[in-house]
């Protein structure tokens, strides 16, 4: 039985690249043309196809070698081995006459370039298994289109692409479509063919279908000094709640800005009149009323989401995302319709001390109907808050500023807010995303309207 050594044909213009992929394992029957191995530079993918047909004998490389030409790959072994369907240059190896090892180097075997992020000239010297530039993948191996950093999170999700519909031209892969097959199979709509058969097979339908490719594994210490430390209970119970939360979802942001010019003159007026009776109000305490009257014009935002049908909450109970020494809690402010800016004021300031002091009860983080998160008074622009599940929309507030806002005639300077609104799309569409970000513009351009 012969065996053959192949080896990485000439892969163009490039020195090394790295392995990112094994396609096969020892004991593999593969055919000629067959992908072995997925090689990646910082161009381009290519997989490399085995020029000849036979049994895997050993594998030659390992995830994250560089290989250049004429480094082997597998070896191959079997009645076929030698048998290469489309021409080759290379001697034809004597299959059933030569026990021996036949070596063939450079054997021209196309890769088959994946996808190419610039221009990338992958030479083959096999006439027959080069593929044009344009189609590679396609009409050599039928995969479907994708970019190489769409591979890659694919790969890295463990997500099968052939299984993905392409939303691109000409039915290309996005990432955005990647997210959107991960989501289905997380919530159970959609099952990978590899997980139904491993369903089938055990009867179970606990998600180990997802055949996510393990967390890496890395020896900090190999690089540096390092300090262990454990998450707190509650950064433990708030990550599992956001891992679910932001891979279940089909969430999207819609960013805008609020000119707050004539609100934060009347807050700070509000403070200074009211500055010996020790209540201090927060751009937020606005914030939460100026939601409920959107929440009020836009029921869907004050859902849930229970199986095929909606649950319209008519109460208006607003978390506040509150950061503690022990990481991020939500109080909330239960029937924020019924009172006043000073009382939610008051309000906050004791569930956001209780929550810092890490004495908010049950009763006081639960039931909210929407959720908002200020970084205000810390920074940034924009953000894209997590949904507080069953909760189907969060606001992000960020740090007003100073913006020359053109006003038909000029550019005047109006202190802007920026909004970030992020929402469940199995409830709500983007025009309503964005008429709920304008309306409450609106409301916190003028605070009157929220009487209307
Ligand atoms: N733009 C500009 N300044 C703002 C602002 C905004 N949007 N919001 C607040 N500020 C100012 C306040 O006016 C205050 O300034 P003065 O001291 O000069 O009056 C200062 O920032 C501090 O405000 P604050 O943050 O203490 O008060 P708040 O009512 O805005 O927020 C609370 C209270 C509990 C929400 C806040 O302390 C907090 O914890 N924020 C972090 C929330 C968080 O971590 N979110 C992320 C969740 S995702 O991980």
């Amino acid at each position: 039985m012969a065996s053959i050594d192949i080896f990485v044909p000439d892969i163009g213009d490039f020195d090394e690249v790295t392995v990112i992929e094994l396609m096969v394992k020892v004991g593999d029957t593969v055919k000629a043309d067959q992908s072995l191995i997925t090689v990646e530079s910082d161009k381009a993918s290519m997989e490399i196809p085995s020029s000849h047909a036979g049994v895997v004998k050993e594998i030659k490389v390992k995830l994250g070698d560089k290989v250049k030409q004429g480094s082997p790959v597998v070896v191959l072994e079997g009645e076929g081995a030698g048998a290469a369907p489309a021409p080759v240059a290379a001697p034809a190896p004597a299959a059933a006459a030569a026990p021996a090892t036949v070596s063939v180097p450079n054997v021209p075997a196309a890769p088959v370039a994946i996808a190419q992020a610039a221009p990338v000239s992958v030479a083959a010297s096999a006439p027959a298994a080069a593929v044009p530039a344009h189609e590679p993948t396609a009409l050599a191996l039928n995969l479907p289109h994708a970019s190489p950093s769409v591979r890659k999170f694919a790969r890295e999700l463990g997500v099968p692409l052939n299984e993905v519909k392409g939303s691109g031209l000409k039915g290309r892969i996005t990432d955005a479509d990647v997210q959107a097959f991960t989501r289905s199979v997380m919530s159970g709509a959609v099952q990978t063919v590899a997980g139904a058969a491993q369903n089938k097979a055990t009867g179970g339908g606990d998600g180990a279908g997802l055949g996510l490719i393990p967390w890496p594994k890395v020896d900090f210490a190999k690089f540096g000094p390092i300090e262990r430390k454990e998450l707190s209970r509650i950064k433990k119970i708030s990550g599992a709640n956001l891992l679910r939360n932001a891979i279940m979802i089909p969430a999207v942001t819609n960013h805008d800005d609020a000119d707050i010019t004539d609100l934060e003159a009347f807050r700070v007026s509000t403070n200074k009149e009211n500055e010996k009776s020790g209540v201090k109000v927060t751009m937020l305490a606005f914030l939460i009323k100026a939601c409920v009257a959107a929440l009020k014009k836009f029921p869907e935002f004050n859902s849930s989401l229970d199986g095929d049908a909606l649950i319209y909450k008519q109460f208006y109970h607003i978390g506040f995302a509150a950061d503690t020494p022990n990481g991020l809690m939500v109080p909330v402010i239960k029937d924020a319709d019924k009172k006043g800016i000073m009382q939610i004021s008051v309000e906050m300031g004791e569930l956001a001390k209780k929550a810092r002091d890490g004495k908010l009860s049950p009763a006081e983080m639960t039931g909210a109907s929407f959720t908002i998160s200020s970084l205000g008074g810390i920074g940034g622009r924009y953000f894209t808050p997590i949904i507080n599940a069953p909760e189907v929309a969060i606001l992000g507030v960020c740090k007003s500023s100073m913006q020359p806002v053109w006003d038909g005639k000029a550019f005047v300077p109006r202190l802007m807010l920026p909004l970030s609104l992020t929402w469940d799309h199995r409830v709500i569409d983007g025009a309503a995303a964005a008429r709920f970000n304008v309306y409450l513009g609106q409301i916190l351009g003028d605070f009157r309207r929220v009487l209307l």
